[in-house]
């Protein structure tokens, strides 16, 4: 959408004053100051030590890191909503390093992954083809921003150097295991030394030495961080790939392409993500994380307290997972998931006596109605199973289980309803309390108890009832045994009644679960990290040593993903690498005192994920072979210090879509690279923050099809596209809608200083917000306002009045002042918008006194405007005969003298009357501003002693009293 407006390009024509800031001119600017700021290396951020060891007066700062969300480098290129992060962030590093601070902002990029793989497999080109050509393109658009990032930092996660590292994390990860009682990860070669000490039993008795290399192997892989497991997976046959839970919608489809998911029982790699889940919840409160973001992190890693009660069946017992122990009494059924691995062993060979027809599904044995009704659940999404308005199934397996508070039998049951990936995967059923379970014993004929005392007056009878009965300020009832009794209890006294029952009998026990699983590793598919995994004759994993990293990704021919038939569930994944029989099968010495040997490789890749999971780390020593990073380098950008016990970036800016699944890897990982004493640092990203979107309106024709929104015209508050009215409505921007509007044109037009503050100006930096082509100008036309300020037009020379700062007039410094202290906070608060309304009133100022501006005046308005216009900043500020760089002044500093506190005038009105004018200031509060109204002597004596009915308070500007 780039309609051009008369406006807009008047400036730009050739009839102009010679040296007036038009188009041509900033471009001009640009394109010179950005090649002195690279080749300069001006944003070239010190290390204290290292290959990017510098300047140690700059290294003694205080320091700052401050980073994006890389870009994925994707073949359409950046639209103008792409850099508003960017910017953001450049604009607050520029602002950071003129106070005094010592800057690392750099960016990089996150190429592995399925879009790219997924374009390159599109259009026939090898994806490395295909990413790096897009990163190029990206590159020379972002270079147009004037962007001050440290460019030696920079990298992409498909650099061999890069992922050597990312290899290397995974072992550490493979080799480690978690200790629940020191709560850290340890080298797994500890725990190996527990075992062959016999200071930790092995499972099943028997000694460390006396097990095969097998039976060692299974035993480390249920401790190991990182570990092989057949277990249900999100099987994926649209995209061919195994996907995380976090990758699937809450309709269980991919997130990527919108396939359906299925649960499918394959071996696939995972991270024990669940080890860390008490840290990963606990520590979000030393973060500096919008609210929102932190509750979904707790929300998705969901920590429930409750109970664990064992159900004796026949020698055996069900353990189940519930919130409520303290309904045991009113516990009537059980119900095992589908999938539990005990259903076999309960079901008999002939229904017991009295089973009742409704139970039975139809079919003549128990075995049989389970294993169709497996069948049935197989083909169901987790979310489908869940479902709440969906009918209750399922079938008795003919076993009854011990309530063991009044050994009552209760019947068993499978049900898709019950997941086999929560809690134990099995559940004592509490038809009175539970939704699920009523309308399961509603269906299936079950008795319901009523246990919780009603308190909205529908009674104590549950066959009378709709719906159960679920409150927390209710008491128990019905709830007694010789041994125990929870009656005219509330649900919290009685919680702890019963659990300490259960302990004490040895019948269960207190107990916290999480909603969070593992994190599901593998993916079939080329474009990703190779694992640095093989196989031994006998299917054991052996890890590769380090001096054998990177292990690169082959050269291959074919790197398509086999995809199947997106609704076949009965489909296996197939690895594009384990086509390439070369790769996969390998002779090699792994030092292990083994000896060369055969070995197949793992033909999985790692998931996108992986290479976003540390970057920060490598932005700090980017070129380190020896070490994944200096630990001191570390220490000196990430470490904690004062207000952030966790260490970590200081300012992470990205969109809120990351608020799971990249950011909660990111966090354990660190979490364990610091348990494993590689970082200082426990938490990767102290402060987050989320920038909004920018939305461009689509204009659609009669049949919904988007029309390009740059050949749209508008007449009379209606628009058209080739004389046919279309629609208009706000969404994304984008190629597909025909309303992607890049900076490329934008730049072009305008300039990159223009648009870098059209950006920033239009609204809070956290709020999504409308893109208006026409309205860029306004910003323009700004810089040129401020270019006049210093500039003579005419003949290009600097025009300021070389005074000092006492020649000044006082409304003028009262201003520049007032602008100063105004801009400084602002920024400081990442409040762009404001900061750039601030400049402009200043600069409005300047304008309208008229004259020469004096030169400490005109200064100062320079340094303001630098972080957010760089290059016509550096433009000025050498005009005004400095030869350094604006980039590293100081940034200026209001005189308070001039920063007198402003006020308002409020208006206090009785019975809608102006009575009384209060001066107050404009950020009074309500209450304040109420008080200050009814002690006013006008008011006081207006109100002649009556009463007062309401006080209607606007603040800071109105006060409404009415009298009663
Ligand atoms: C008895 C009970 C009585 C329950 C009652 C609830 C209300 P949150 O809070 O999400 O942790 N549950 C346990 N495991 C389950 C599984 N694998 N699939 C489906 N449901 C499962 O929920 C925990 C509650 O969800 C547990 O507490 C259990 O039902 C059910 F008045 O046990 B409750």
């Amino acid at each position: 959408m780039s309609e051009t407006n008369p406006a807009a390009t008047a400036p730009v024509t050739a009839d102009a004053a010679p040296h007036r800031y038009t188009a041509a001119m900033a471009a001009e600017i640009e394109a010179r100051w950005q090649d002195f700021w690279d080749a300069e290396g001006t944003y070239a951020a010190p290390n204290p030590k290292g290959d990017l060891a510098g300047d140690p007066e700059l290294v003694a700062r205080p320091k700052k890191f401050i980073m994006d969300m890389f870009p994925y480098p994707s073949g359409a290129g950046l639209h103008v909503g792409h850099p508003l992060g960017y910017i953001a962030t450049d604009v607050f590093a520029r602002f950071q390093r003129m106070t005094g601070h010592n800057v690392l902002h750099t960016l990089g990029f996150d190429a592995f992954g399925l879009p790219a793989e997924q374009y390159a497999v599109q259009t026939g080109t090898h994806p490395r083809a295909s990413t790096e050509a897009n990163m190029k393109n990206m590159v020379s658009q972002l270079r147009r921003l004037g962007l001050g990032h440290d460019k030696r930092r920079s990298f992409a996660t498909i650099d061999p150097e890069y992922y050597k590292w990312t290899q290397w994390i995974f072992l550490q990860i493979f080799n480690s295991w978690y200790d629940d009682e020191a709560k850290r990860a340890r080298p797994i070669s500890e725990l190996v030394a527990q075992f062959d000490s016999g200071e930790r039993a092995v499972p099943g008795g028997g000694t460390w030495s006396a097990l095969t290399e097998a039976e060692r192997a299974d035993l480390l892989g249920e401790y190991r961080l990182a570990y092989a497991s057949d277990a249900p997976v999100n099987w994926c046959p649209g995209l061919g790939t195994v996907l995380a839970n976090e990758e699937v919608t809450a309709d269980g489809r991919s997130e990527r392409g919108n396939f359906p998911v299925f649960k499918s029982k394959l071996r696939q790699w995972n991270m024990r993500i669940t080890a860390y889940a008490d840290r990963l919840l606990d520590d979000l409160d030393q973060l500096d994380w919008p609210e929102a973001i932190k509750l979904q992190q707790r929300n998705w890693i969901g920590r429930s307290e409750g109970a664990r009660v064992d159900f004796p069946v026949d020698g055996e017992r069900i353990t189940v997972f519930t919130t409520r122990p303290d309904t045991l009494f009113g516990a009537t059924y059980m119900v095992l998931a589908p999938e539990h691995p005990l259903v076999e062993k309960f079901t008999p060979a002939a229904w017991p006596e009295g089973t009742r027809d409704a139970w039975t599904g139809g079919h003549a044995t128990p075995t049989e109605a389970v294993a169709a009704y497996r069948a049935q659940a197989a083909s169901k999404s987790d979310v489908e199973r869940q479902a709440e308005a969906k009918d209750k199934t399922g079938v008795f397996i003919g076993a009854y289980a011990t309530n063991p508070v009044n050994g009552e039998q209760v019947p068993v049951f499978v049900a898709d309803y019950v997941l086999m990936g929560y809690g134990t995967g099995a559940i004592m059923a509490v038809p009175a309390g539970d939704q699920r379970d009523f309308e399961f014993a509603r269906a299936f004929e079950l008795p319901i108890r009523c246990i919780v005392e009603p308190t909205d007056g529908r009674g104590t009878d549950p066959s009378t009832w709709e719906s159960a009965f679920a409150s927390y300020d209710a008491k128990i009832m019905n709830s007694s045994s010789d041994e125990v009794s929870l009656d005219g209890l509330g649900v919290v006294e009685a919680k702890e009644r019963i659990t300490e029952w259960l302990e004490r009998t040895g019948a269960g026990a207190g107990t916290v679960n999480f909603r969070l699983r593992d994190w599901l590793f593998s993916r079939q598919r080329y474009w990703g990290e190779p694992f640095p995994i093989v196989y031994d004759e006998d299917g054991i994993a052996h890890p590769l040593p380090a001096s054998m990293l990177p292990l690169e990704l082959p050269e291959v021919e074919d790197y398509s993903p086999r995809t199947f038939d997106p609704d076949d569930a009965d489909t296996k994944p197939e690895t594009p690498l384990s086509r390439n029989e070369d790769w996969v099968h390998v002779t090699l010495d792994l030092g292990d005192g083994r000896g060369p040997r055969r070995y197949r490789r793992e033909t999985n890749t790692m998931p996108n994920w992986a290479g976003s999971c540390w970057y920060e780390l490598r932005y700090l020593d980017p070129h380190n072979s020896e070490q994944l990073v200096d630990p001191e380098i570390e220490q000196y950008w990430m470490g904690p210090r004062e207000g952030l016990p966790h260490g970590g970036v200081d300012l992470y800016v990205g969109g809120a879509e990351h608020a799971v699944l990249h950011l909660l890897y990111a966090r354990f990982w660190s979490k364990v690279l610091f348990d494993l004493g590689h970082v200082s640092s426990a938490e990767p990203f102290h402060k987050l923050f989320n920038q909004g979107m920018i939305q461009a309106y689509v204009y659609r024709d009669s049949r919904g099809i988007a029309v390009p929104a740059a050949e749209v015209e508008e007449r009379d508050g209606a628009y058209f596209h080739q004389g046919e009215k279309v629609s208009r409505l706000l969404g994304k921007m984008g190629k597909s809608l025909k309303n992607a509007v890049t900076p490329d044109e934008i730049c072009a037009e305008y300039g990159a200083d223009t648009l870098r503050l059209y950006e920033m100006a239009m609204g809070p930096l956290d709020v999504s917000r409308p893109w208006d082509t026409r309205a860029v100008v306004g910003q323009f036309r700004l810089l040129q306002r401020l270019w006049r300020n210093v500039v003579d037009e005419d003949t290009g020379r600097l025009s300021v009045a070389d005074v000092a700062e006492t020649d000044v007039d006082a409304d003028t410094l009262r201003a520049l002042h007032k602008a100063i202290d105004g801009v400084r906070q602002d920024l400081e608060g990442m409040r762009f918008n404001t900061a750039i309304a601030k400049v402009t009133e200043l600069n409005n100022h300047l304008t309208k006194v008229g004259g020469p501006v004096p030169r400490p005046v005109a200064e100062r308005l320079v340094l303001l405007v630098a972080p957010l216009a760089p290059h016509v900043a550096e433009e000025l500020w050498r005009k005004l005969g400095h030869t350094s760089s604006v980039v590293h002044e100081d940034f200026p500093v209001a005189d308070p003298a001039y920063v007198v506190d402003e006020t308002v005038t409020c208006v206090v009105q009785i019975k809608g009357k102006v009575k009384a004018r209060l001066e107050v200031s404009p950020s009074v509060s309500e209450e304040d501003l109420e008080k200050a109204a009814l002690a006013d002597e006008k008011v006081v004596a207006a109100l002649g002693g009556a009463g007062i009915r309401k006080v209607i308070v606007r603040a800071p500007k109105l006060v409404n009293i009415v009298p009663a």
